[in-house]
């Protein structure tokens, strides 16, 4: 694989398209040929929309789109819709079907549906090591015998095989692995139907108005495809047509006794099985694994909560623990190093003001984002990345199944906020995992309200610190029960029957130090591009709001509401504003306005109330704009809306408590 443009000019173009069920390793196959970065993760659905890339290889431009996880090419599910659109209509080149090779049987049942459709298919074999741990062998060979197509064993994330895989992409492409028209057959009667409906059919139409295959067509009709039908509905002679498939499709359902979609579907799983029992060989006895040791208890009815809360509380002492150590080992390196060597080199070029905006304004920037925020963002995007990666978000959603039926979703609306906990982003966009409207809207009213991994920079560098660990831990405890109560009301007012959980367990699998480091990389780079020059920036501003006294007038027109609603010194208006921006600066514009130490202006009660605040309202800006993305400008108005008066309300009652109890 060439680096991007080199001799670009006269290079051939390949268009290849990643298809295969959720959770498969497309994204990570897509990431390891392209150097994107694609989200990978262990649970089903984490791609929604194709992502586009571009490598180079053998003297060709290769075009690789990754698509969502399909199960099977049926009109029910939008995604197998579009998936099949796309590769009836835009014909890609080479279609690579991603399949796990630990789950052989249930992913050639897509693979034949892509035969149908005709496909020009290459088999990726992917997760070969990982099925070779539990103990199963697929003879690639004998598989690509039976299938008619090439099969590359591959291990995606570390980039095994993808030589092999390439090469095969290409061979397909240039036509020199034709492959056999029709690899498979099903049962007599079954395919003298489908047959005779084929003939029909191609009496009527071509390839050219029907856009799909004649085969593939009867099938559909005879699976009672509503699209296929509705197309074949709009060609002269097509009732015809639909006339006959009916009554083929009738004469199916006499003969086996069952609907006739089930016929063809039971007839698709039998060769499955066939060609997955005949490749397949078994190295050593199935014995229970670590993994499903692993599983019994993290989903066990008592044990599974009670691991879950040890869990959480370990990770939220182990990103205090760190973040504390890197902040004090930063905090000293700024005060003992950084700040005088400047202030040494540059005070006798600069006159006192300038000196002023370098070292309070840039340095206290960079102070801010790497000593303050940095400390506690990187633990915890590694725990993120090992959750992520583990396959226990899956085992949680499930944990949580019961508990999430109160609110009207179920358990699978845990993950996008779980997500939520790293950034409420992904965690907005995630919420497409759900099926429904409804769900998606009450899900996307209560991932805002999640505190993202700035939000737990203040509450960790704030109240953990200065008023210490229980009341930083009754915070998100406070934060659950809000994000319940929210969520509860949202389907009281939003009413709707729950649907049901189905979701697929993905394997515990050990995540690998690589892919670990590669997302928490990617994290930080996003952290070090975007949101530290903001801070540095707001840095500098307030610097210069301050040179020019233009700080009081900001600060006291907010008073009313920080003063005299919330109980916080005028200045914490401030900061609370301008984390609007994003919400790392809340913590280090605090720093700031406070003269580096916030514990000067306020008290541990105030600081609660402060961190509080910035829980709640409005997510940040680029949270804003992925709501707006995902549910339209209306919505994304009014879950800001309820986050802002939510915080506002809740805030000042707080106050008033803490003030009767006597802790302000
Ligand atoms: N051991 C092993 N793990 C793999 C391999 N390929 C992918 N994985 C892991 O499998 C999980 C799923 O990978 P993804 O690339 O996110 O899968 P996907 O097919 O894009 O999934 P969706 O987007 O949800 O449909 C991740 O945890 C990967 O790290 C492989 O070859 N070997
Ligand atoms: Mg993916």
């Amino acid at each position: 694989m060439e680096a991007e443009g080199r001799g670009s000019k006269r290079k051939k173009a390949l268009q290849v398209a990643l298809a295969g069920n959720a959770n498969v390793g497309k994204s990570a196959l897509f990431n390891q040929l392209t150097g994107l970065n694609q989200t990978v993760g262990n649970w089903p659905g984490k791609t929604v929309e194709r992502a586009e890339g571009t490598l180079y290889f053998k003297g060709y431009r290769i075009r690789v789109l990754d698509l969502p996880g399909i199960y099977s090419l049926s009109a029910y599910s939008q995604e197998e819709l579009v998936a099949r659109e796309y590769i009836a209509v835009e014909r890609p080149d080479v279609i690579v079907d991603v399949i796990d090779a630990s789950a052989l049987e249930r992913n050639l049942y897509l693979t034949l549906q892509l035969m149908e459709l005709e496909a020009p298919l290459v088999v990726c074999l992917n997760q070969v090591d990982f099925a070779a741990r539990r103990g199963i062998r697929i003879d690639h060979k004998a598989l690509s015998e039976l299938l008619g197509v090439p099969v590359v064993p591959t291990v995606a994330i570390t980039g095994k095989g993808l030589e092999e895989l390439l090469e095969a992409v290409i061979a397909v492409a240039e036509g020199r692995e034709a492959r056999k028209s029709v690899p498979f057959e099903f049962k007599e009667d079954v395919e003298r139907c489908i047959r005779e409906l084929a003939e029909e059919i191609k009496k009527h139409a071509s390839q050219e108005n029907l856009k799909y295959p004649a085969r593939w067509v009867a099938i559909k009709l005879l699976e009672r495809d509503p699209e296929v039908e509705r197309l074949v509905g709009s060609l002269s002679g097509g009732k015809a047509i639909l006339e006959l498939a009916e009554r083929l499709a009738r004469r199916l359902e006499e003969a086996h006794g069952a609907p006739s979609p089930v016929v063809i579907a039971s007839e698709r799983y039998a060769i499955a099985s066939l060609l997955a029992k005949a490749v397949s060989r078994f190295t050593r006895e199935p014995r229970l694994t670590l993994e499903e040791k692993l599983d019994a208890i993290t989903c066990h009815r008592i044990a599974g909560y009670a691991l879950l809360a040890i869990m959480a509380l370990g990770a939220y002492a182990l990103i205090f623990g760190i973040g504390n150590i890197i902040a004090g080992f930063m905090e000293e390196l700024f005060d003992a190093y950084v700040v005088p060597y400047v202030s040494l080199l540059l005070a006798p070029s600069l006159p006192a003001w300038a000196l002023n905006v370098i070292c309070n304004g840039l340095l206290g920037g960079l102070f801010g984002g790497l000593a303050i925020v940095l400390p506690y963002l990187l633990p915890l995007y590694v725990l993120i990345a090992l959750l992520e990666d583990s396959g226990y978000l899956p085992r949680v959603a499930c944990l949580m199944d019961p508990i999430m039926h109160k609110m009207g979703l179920h358990g699978k609306a845990f993950i996008p906020l779980i997500l939520g906990y790293g950034c409420n982003v992904p965690a907005c966009v995630g919420c497409r995992i759900m099926e429904t409207d409804r769900e998606r809207t009450i899900v996307g009213l209560t991932v805002v309200l999640v505190p993202c991994s700035a939000r737990t920079v203040i509450i960790m560098g704030l109240v953990a610190r200065y008023a210490g660990l229980w009341p930083a831990l009754l915070l998100y405890l406070i934060n659950i029960a809000l994000l319940f109560a929210t969520g509860r009301a949202a389907y009281k007012l939003l009413p709707g029957e729950p649907v049901g959980l189905i979701m697929e367990m993905p394997p515990y699998r050990r995540p690998m130090l690589k892919s670990i480091a590669i997302k928490t990389w990617a994290r930080l780079k996003s952290f070090i591009a975007i949101a530290l020059p903001l801070i540095v920036l707001g840095s500098l501003f307030l610097e210069l709001l301050d040179a020019l006294g233009l700080i009081w007038p900001v600060v006291s027109a907010l008073a009313p509401i920080t003063s005299g609603w919330l109980f916080l010194p005028p200045e914490a208006g401030f900061p609370l504003v301008f984390g609007f921006l994003r919400k790392e600066l809340v913590i280090t514009l605090l720093v700031d306005v406070a003269g580096g130490d916030p514990a000067a202006i306020m008290g541990p009660g105030q600081m609660f109330i402060f961190s509080f605040v910035s829980m709640i309202y409005v997510p940040c800006v680029a949270t804003i704009a992925a709501l707006v993305r995902e549910f339209g400008w209306k919505k994304a108005m009014l879950i800001s809306l309820v986050s802002v008066i939510l915080a506002l309300v809740l805030g000042g009652l707080l106050a008033r408590l803490l003030l009767l109890l006597g802790w302000l």
